[in-house]
């Protein structure tokens, strides 16, 4: 990383734009020297907010009346002396702080730089640094949650045990390798397996929460598609929550795709509203059934609406028949009286019975939406991975593991086994950041915003 750790470095924490409070921050070993520079010298004790006058060291006007913080090293986020300044929420006035701290011989930090700090002085490990992001980017509370959990060392924790299992197994089988003569094992063959059936267990469990968190984390496409008039547009604002979408009587009322982001049963969604798939009456129309099919290509699930009041037509049980898995047909207008009873070669369970006008069922799908998406039924607690890149080493630990474990079945020598055990355990450091590159560090810092 082109960081240099020992600068001081000084950003605005706060969002752009105006606010109530807007919050400059600046780290490293002149912190406490600026920051008073900046208030006209007053003393900032360890831990207190201090009222001040923001002076404008030239002609000693002041600009702004701020509380400002002092964190004494290691006792700060970054882990080196922070002064944080509250002053009113104003770009302009944050924007002047900033270049008067310059002027004091700060610069001015790179994005996620204040974090990366965090994690270089063993504030945070990787996982939890990653988490940070993930928590200020989160765009539903459970995807907060999740990230929260994270950066309270949930995953690191998990993480940990599993490495401890893995240097416990390896310790005892070098042991026995390097007093082969005794003919003692350390491990006996029935504790070696258990341990390593534990780890395996261990690690299945995680791949398995984390291909549900990752659908948390990242979100995923839900297009609603049907005949003309079978209701999409109505049930797409229900499931917006507002009127976004034209709803008319006239068949072929949607033309081009609606696309908005919400938030089902705390996933974050991007729900498409298309086009009626018919035969089209006019270029328009043609143009936005072409775009209603390439939409259903990228989908994640296709959310099949077919209106419940009108007979099942054979255009219907086609469009059905076209439409791959993962799928859900909402039989709409379930206020209104049922004409026909869902085709037997349908998976009932893909089926749910919703109406726009009253909202009966809503609940329902939206539930079926989720469970579809992250193939689970509900979520009792957020994912303990969410993240690709921890997916993956996860993975490449299990495939380790699994070598391991296949070779102790067919009796393969213990530095057999220790070799795969070995790569297990480095594959998790990268998780924790124990083990890094420049390059990844660099990879994952890249994503935050400036301030963080
Ligand atoms: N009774 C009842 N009528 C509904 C319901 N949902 C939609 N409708 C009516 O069905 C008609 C078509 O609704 P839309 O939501 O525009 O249907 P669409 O599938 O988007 O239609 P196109 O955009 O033309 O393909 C309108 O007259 C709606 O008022 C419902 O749940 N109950
Ligand atoms: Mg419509």
């Amino acid at each position: 990383m082109g960081f240099a750790p020992d600068d001081t470095i000084v950003a605005i924490a706060t969002p752009p734009g105006r606010g109530g409070i807007g919050v400059v921050r600046i780290a490293g070993p002149d912190a406490e020297r600026i920051g008073s520079a900046l208030i006209g010298g007053a003393t900032l004790a360890p831990r207190y907010a201090t009222f001040a006058k923001l002076i404008d060291p030239d002609g000693g006007a002041v600009l702004d009346h701020v509380v400002a913080t002092r964190f004494v090293a290691p006792h700060s986020y970054t882990g080196d002396d922070v002064i944080e300044i509250s002053a009113h929420g104003s770009p302009v006035l944050l924007a002047e702080i900033v270049s008067l701290a310059m002027r004091e011989g700060a610069r001015l930090a790179e994005p996620g730089e204040f974090t990366f700090r965090a994690y270089l002085r063993g504030r945070l490990d990787l996982a939890q640094a990653e988490a940070v992001a993930d928590l200020v980017d989160a765009v539903t509370p459970l995807q907060a949650r999740a990230a929260m959990d994270q950066l309270e060392g949930t995953l690191t924790g998990a993480i940990t045990r599993i490495d401890a299992a893995i240097f416990d197994l390896s310790a005892k089988l070098e042991a026995s390798l390097d007093y082969p003569e005794e003919g003692f094992h350390f491990s006996s063959a029935p504790e070696t397996s258990a341990a390593i059936d534990w780890i395996r267990g261990q690690l299945d469990a995680l791949a398995r929460d984390g291909r549900a968190g990752r659908v948390l984390r990242e979100g995923r496409t839900v297009v609603i598609a049907g005949r003309p008039n079978a209701g999409k547009s109505s049930l797409f604002n229900a499931l917006v929550g507002a009127a976004r979408a034209i709803v008319t009587d006239v068949p072929g009322t949607t033309r081009d795709l609606l696309v908005e982001r919400v938030d089902i049963e705390g996933l974050a969604v991007t729900l498409v509203d298309t086009a009626g798939l018919r035969e089209a009456r006019d270029v328009v129309e043609a143009e936005g059934v072409k775009r209603a099919r390439n939409a259903q290509q990228v989908a994640a699930l296709t959310l099949m609406v077919i209106d419940g009041s009108a007979p099942l037509g054979a255009d219907d049980r086609a469009l059905v028949a076209d439409t791959p898995a993962p799928r859900l047909i909402a039989v709409s207008k379930s206020d209104l009286a049922r004409v026909w009873a869902p085709e037997p070669a349908w998976d009932a369970r893909d089926v749910v019975d919703v109406s726009a006008l009253t909202g009966a069922g809503l609940l329902e799908l939206r539930r079926a939406i989720a469970a579809r998406l992250t193939e689970q039924e509900d979520w009792r607690d957020p994912p303990a991975i969410t993240n690709v890149r921890h997916l993956a080493l996860v993975d490449e630990a299990r495939e380790a593991i699994e070598r391991a474990a296949a070779g102790l079945a067919a009796g393969a020598t213990e530095e057999l086994v220790l070799t795969d055990l070995g790569r297990a355990r480095r594959v998790l450091e990268e998780i924790t950041g124990r083990r890094s590159t420049d390059d990844l560090l660099a990879h994952i810092f890249a994503r935050f915003c400036l301030g963080k």
